[in-house]
């Protein structure tokens, strides 16, 4: 009998308030049930949000100091449980274990970050322009907030907003993917262990148009912070903007790598075999398009399909494999409709391009790393989101023709390019139109103590990740405190 999990609302474990459930299976293999997890309602997400909200008078009143000492205790727990969380986020998210050991410590790394943030969080003081006055402005919080996040970094996403996020003063009711409702559970458990008061942190399982869309129409949760596809990013930012809510959307990407003639080739072979396959592809950094330079492509793309195939796919959790499985059967037949669209219009399937069956992988979601070569930048597949390991490579013939190439999509997440110029490392910089951009090293690598999101679709404006998080989890108050003992007005008695 599969274990059956809960939602965690005001400090009690319960069932969703009509007793749904939905199944979670792991991805690498369907006959294995990772438990039942609650299908909840837009009732428990008005009892989430009202728990938060009675928190939150408590809550903000703490110390930042020692809310920040809970963030601390959460990542020392993190580290001691650090195995066996890569092990469940494998099971349910299907990523090698390599990678989810990585995406446990990007947790780890943001709780040790918070933890000292806690004894900043800077604010102003300026001259007044009046005598006898004191201007200063300070962060507060901004309240109860509402957190969606995906199922490809099951720990990192959920740590990145929620530890600056209460270390900051906010309380939150928290909505996993689908996908991956365990590690959010640990997540919970160690934030409980940490000492953290109840109502704090409320977790609401369930499904995108009901707990989402609850969250987002809440009039209590005057913050959301989304990442997901942009479609479903724009219907957030909708919903939140009748209410006047905070909105952070982190969404969509579709990251380049270029390869210049001067590049270091063996360099820029791993680069892009990481970028583009690692994660499966699953990553909103992943490399999809990559751009040669005409006079190195025959050799860089012969190279590349010779290690591409090499690469091993299976089961994350076993050793030595090195792609794990597409998250689930929907994203599969996803990729699987890309794929025809790329034949179809012409571009050359030179790897991949189907399932992977053999053996144990017929019970997973296995989808061979794809590479296309002869794919046009304004082609479908050069220009929208695949979110799994397809790279479409297009030619170039000079660095201005790259960056120009790089920049004719929608999104502008990520982007890396491969030089040993020093001017032309420099030019890219300035004028390719990405939040993150990468010199010889590929699209995927972000670091939880630097701004992490995109420009154009990718995003609205936000970072999460680093100090720019704190932005979205605080308001700015300004306050004039005026020590002259008679009236004094701005604009008019100075
Ligand atoms: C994401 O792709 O959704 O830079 C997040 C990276 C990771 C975070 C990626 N540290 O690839």
């Amino acid at each position: 009998m599969a274990q059956k999990f809960q939602n965690y609302i005001d400090g009690i474990w319960c069932d969703s308030s009509d007793g749904e459930h939905f199944e979670n299976r792991n991805p690498a293999n369907w006959d294995d049930i990772i438990g039942h997890f609650p299908l909840s309602t837009a009732a428990d997400v008005e009892r989430a949000a009202n728990c938060a909200a009675e928190a939150f008078k408590s809550w903000r009143l703490i110390p930042a100091p020692h809310r920040g000492d809970i963030c601390r205790k959460a990542g020392d727990i993190m580290l001691r449980r650090k195995a066996e969380i890569a092990a469940i986020m494998t099971r349910e998210m299907g990523k090698t274990i390599t990678e989810t050991l990585g995406d446990v410590q990007e947790g780890i790394d943001t709780a040790f970050y918070c933890a000292t943030e806690g004894r900043r969080l800077f604010g102003y003081n300026t001259p007044s322009e009046l005598p006898n006055k004191l201007n200063l402005s300070f962060r507060v919080p901004v309240g109860v907030c509402g957190l969606i996040t995906p199922w490809n970094f099951p720990m990192a996403i959920p740590t990145w907003n929620i530890f600056p996020g209460l270390v900051a003063g906010n309380t939150f009711v928290f909505k996993p993917a689908e996908d991956t409702p365990h590690t959010a559970n640990i997540l919970v458990e160690i934030l409980i262990e940490a000492g953290l008061p109840k109502g704090v942190l409320n977790i609401v399982h369930g499904a995108g148009e009901v707990v989402g869309a609850a969250i987002t129409e809440h009039p209590l949760i005057r913050a959301v912070s989304f990442t997901g596809s942009t479609k479903t990013g724009r219907i957030v930012a909708q919903a939140c903007g009748k209410l006047t809510k905070h909105v952070c959307l982190e969404m969509g990407g579709k990251n380049a790598q270029i390869v210049m003639l001067d590049a270091d080739m063996e360099l820029a072979l791993n680069g892009v075999l990481w970028g583009a396959f690692g994660t499966t592809g699953q990553r909103c950094t992943a490399t999809s398009r990559l751009i040669l330079h005409e006079d190195i492509h025959d050799t860089f793309i012969q190279q590349l399909i010779g290690r591409a195939e090499k690469l091993k796919l299976g089961d994350g959790s076993i050793e030595g494999n090195d792609v794990g499985p597409i998250i689930n059967q929907k994203q599969r037949e996803n990729i699987e409709r890309y794929v025809a669209i790329g034949k179809k219009e012409g571009a050359i399937c030179v790897l991949g391009g189907e399932r992977a069956e053999d053996g144990d992988l017929k019970k997973g979601w296995f989808y061979k790393p794809t590479i296309f070569t002869g794919v046009l930048p304004n082609s479908t597949i050069a220009q929208q989101e695949i979110f799994g390991p397809v790279l479409s490579v297009i030619k170039c013939n000079s660095l201005a023709n790259a960056i120009e190439i790089t920049n004719s999509v929608d999104y502008g997440l990520s982007s890396s390019l491969y030089t040993k110029n020093i001017n032309d490392a420099l030019l890219a910089v300035r004028d390719i139109e990405v939040g993150i951009c990468y010199i010889n090293a590929p699209t995927i690598g972000a670091e939880a103590h630097m701004p992490f999101g995109g420009v154009k679709s990718t995003g609205n404006g936000h970072r999460e990740g680093g100090w720019a998080v704190f932005d979205f989890y605080t308001e700015w108050k300004s306050v004039y405190l005026d020590y002259s003992g008679h009236l004094q007005r701005a604009q008019i008695d100075n």
